[in-house]
């Protein structure tokens, strides 16, 4: 991809924003938009005027669901800044953003004991080799030391953090920094850029120590670097500048910037962090070359906006897409600038550009396009599991289908959301991250698709089986006149292990029970098994057909199976009927020094844990398996994430149905009587 220091094309560079929820990115946002003129005034959260969270479900959350786009110039770049939601419940999007931008900025609080709440959005961008900052918001309300900040980030950080100013601080406030490459003092103005001053006395000693230590970070990936300063030599100012890109670029080091977005201080500092130590698009695109084939754009999020339609947010990595651009044989329908929510029609969108294209249907995050037709980048972050489900039902009658093709839009453009009708149950399950993924998703229904819809707990879905065996005669009968019905059968009737399910036998000797009629009495057999007396299917049953018989005119299919029917509906109340329910593996990853917390929360919720181990690739952070009935796993995710400052998680997957007593199970009995 062209860019100015090649061509004298300006490619569009794109920043994301990222971090923990409520550490200020949205008004770290706004704020960059309007250090540059891209917005002429700040919006606040309070009067929820923002362009950053202008969505219905964003305003009315007071919290970002989803990615936003604003475009800006600063100086002679175009650049695009992607603001992204930090709840971990809406991290797909984040995810997706990332993998187009040229760098990120991950925004957080001055709070070492929160430091475990980057940890998450540190590793996704190691993990992926993208470039990446740090700003420290609320820089004048720290609690700790830059110093302890720093320490706090270095634990859940693998590359190192090197900090590249130092806060001036008068009384309780942070009033200004210092530049440890520039060797400069700068004083905060409100509403005004910082104005230069001397390095004031009482900071000189620690800008010495900060700059030694941000050089000796930078030599161990520099030989030339290294060699100065064993020889005590001072650097020049512009090779220190370059070893700091390049480390930025290889993702070998993590500058850290600070400031406070609500005051607009540390916006300028960072907005030259972003101008001279972001790699250009041009080594965003090598990088994502062995991932993406040769394309124009690569779609990195889809939306249904009621005005366009669905629109495709795209990154160009070359060339340049015009409303005259054909994909895959089709031209686009229309072209789009985005900023904040206002989707602007374009002519054309450069290289670098963010941009929508209208109308291509079936565009999934990752998707290259080309002239040629779109393939799927094969890195692209997938689906997470989902850890949480709600049941939905329509509202107004006759809104069925409308649901499911709204339902099928929305899990398009959110992977991170899916749905279907559970096997056991026969509920229409909407899965998602969270609780509040989901309501923001029964949200979009109503606002974007207009259909509403009413939530409920799932069911659990309960099986019974039987605890003892009995043999029962099945006899149905009817000779009153005409052409009668008969059927007759002997059914020995059993507990199987668990989970052998059913099996039926045919033990008839001498064509007591003629053999046409033998699947018909099987029917039966299974019908009766659909519903047992407990109301809930029968399982880990066998029944064998020993003995009958039957009448050479009376006698038919239907008769045999209602026979069986009724011998079975005599058997099992007699076969001590015992509830089961299913019981999940699953594995909670939080960072240790809650593992005991998550433990005891998984102990109240009836789990036997299996034990701990260290999360693998996590530093710091523990995975405790445990099997827990699916039930209390319901909402397992909003205990552990409320335990561990929104980060702890878990996987599961189904393991085995367990017997079930007592009040549990009389509860569980009583609710399916109340609803049959
Ligand atoms: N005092 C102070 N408050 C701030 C600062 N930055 C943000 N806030 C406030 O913190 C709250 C959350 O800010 P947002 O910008 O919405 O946070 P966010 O990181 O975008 O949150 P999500 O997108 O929901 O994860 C708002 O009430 C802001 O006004 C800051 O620098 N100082
Ligand atoms: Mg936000």
């Amino acid at each position: 991809m062209p860019d100015n220091e090649d061509t004298g094309i300006r490619a569009t560079r794109v920043a994301a924003i990222v971090g923990p929820y409520t550490s200020g990115k949205t008004s770290l946002f706004e704020s960059l938009l309007f250090a540059t003129g891209g917005i002429t005034r700040k919006g606040s959260a309070a009067d929820r005027s923002r362009i950053g969270d202008a969505s219905p479900e964003a305003k009315g959350r007071e919290m970002s669901v989803e990615a936003v786009a604003a475009t800006t110039t600063f100086l002679d770049d175009a650049w695009t800044i992607l603001d992204c939601p930090g709840s971990i419940e809406f991290l797909q999007d984040t995810r997706h953003a990332l993998m187009v931008a040229d760098i990120a900025v991950v925004v957080c609080d001055p709070d070492p004991a929160r430091a475990v709440m980057v940890a998450p959005f540190l590793k996704f961008l190691d993990d992926h080799e993208i470039p990446h900052l740090i700003f420290i918001n609320r820089m004048e309300h720290a609690k700790a030391s830059l110093s302890d900040i720093l320490n706090g980030l270095q634990a859940v950080s693998e590359r190192p953090l090197v900090m590249r100013q130092l806060p001036i601080i008068e009384g309780e406030d942070v009033t200004g920094y210092v530049d440890l490459i520039h060797e400069r003092a700068y004083k905060y103005e409100e509403g005004k850029p910082s104005t230069l001053i001397s390095i004031p006395a009482q900071v000189a000693d620690d800008e010495r120590d900060a700059r030694q230590g941000l050089l000796e970070n930078l030599a161990d990936f520099d030989d030339a670097l290294m060699e100065e300063l064993l020889n005590d030599a001072e650097p020049a100012k512009a090779e220190v500048f370059t070893s700091l890109k390049r480390d930025i670029a290889g993702n070998l080091v993590v500058p850290v910037l600070f400031g406070e977005a609500e005051r607009d201080h540390g916006v300028n500092r960072l907005w030259k962090a972003l101008r001279h130590d972001a790699p250009p698009p041009a080594a965003t695109w090598e990088r994502r070359k062995e991932v993406t084939p040769e394309g124009i754009a690569q779609v990195f999020k889809t939306q249904h906006a009621s005005h366009t339609g669905r629109l495709s947010w795209v990154r160009v990595w070359q060339g340049r897409l015009t409303d005259q651009t054909a994909i895959d044989g089709q031209k686009i329908g229309g072209l789009y600038a985005l900023q904040g929510s206002e989707v602007n029609k374009v002519a054309e969108a450069g290289p670098g550009a963010i941009a929508a294209i209208g109308r291509l249907e079936d565009t999934r995050p990752g998707d290259v396009l080309s002239e040629a037709g779109r393939t799927a980048a094969e890195i692209w972050p997938g689906a997470p599991q989902a850890l949480f489900a709600l049941k939905l039902s329509t509202v107004k009658a006759g809104d069925d289908v409308k649901l499911s093709t709204a339902l099928a839009k929305l899990t398009a453009d959110d992977v991170s959301l899916a749905f279907g009708h559970d096997a056991d149950t026969g509920e229409l399950l909407l899965w998602g991250m969270g609780e509040v993924h989901l309501m923001v998703a029964v949200d979009r229904l109503r606002n974007a698709f207009n259909v509403e819809v009413k939530v409920e707990k799932p069911k659990v879905p309960f099986k019974e089986t039987i605890k003892k065996g009995v043999t029962e005669r099945g006899r149905h009968k009817r000779q009153t006149g005409g052409h009668g019905q008969f059927g007759d059968t002997l059914l020995e009737v059993k507990p199987l292990p668990r989970g052998e399910g059913f099996v039926f036998t045919d033990r008839i000797v001498g064509g007591v029970v003629p053999k046409n009629y033998i699947p018909a009495v099987e029917a039966g057999v299974r019908e009766s098994l659909a519903k047992g007396p407990l109301g809930f299917p029968v399982v880990d049953v066998g029944v064998t057909l020993t003995d009958g018989s039957y009448h050479t005119v009376d006698s038919s299919e239907m008769a045999f199976k209602t026979a069986a029917g009724i011998g079975m509906r005599a058997a099992l109340p007699k076969c001590e009927p015992i509830l089961l329910e299913p019981i999940w593996e699953v594995s909670v990853a939080v960072p240790s020094e809650w593992t005991s917390k998550a433990q005891r929360a998984l102990s109240q919720r009836r789990a036997q844990i299996l034990g701990y181990d260290k999360r693998p690739g996590w530093k710091g952070w523990d995975v405790v398996k445990a099997q827990v009935p699916q039930m209390e796993v319901h909402d397992l995710i909003v205990e552990l994430r409320s335990i561990t400052m929104g980060v702890g998680t878990f996987e599961w997957a189904f393991d085995h149905l367990q017997e079930l007593t007592g009040r549990v199970a009389d509860k569980a009995v009583a609710d399916a009587r109340e609803d049959a």
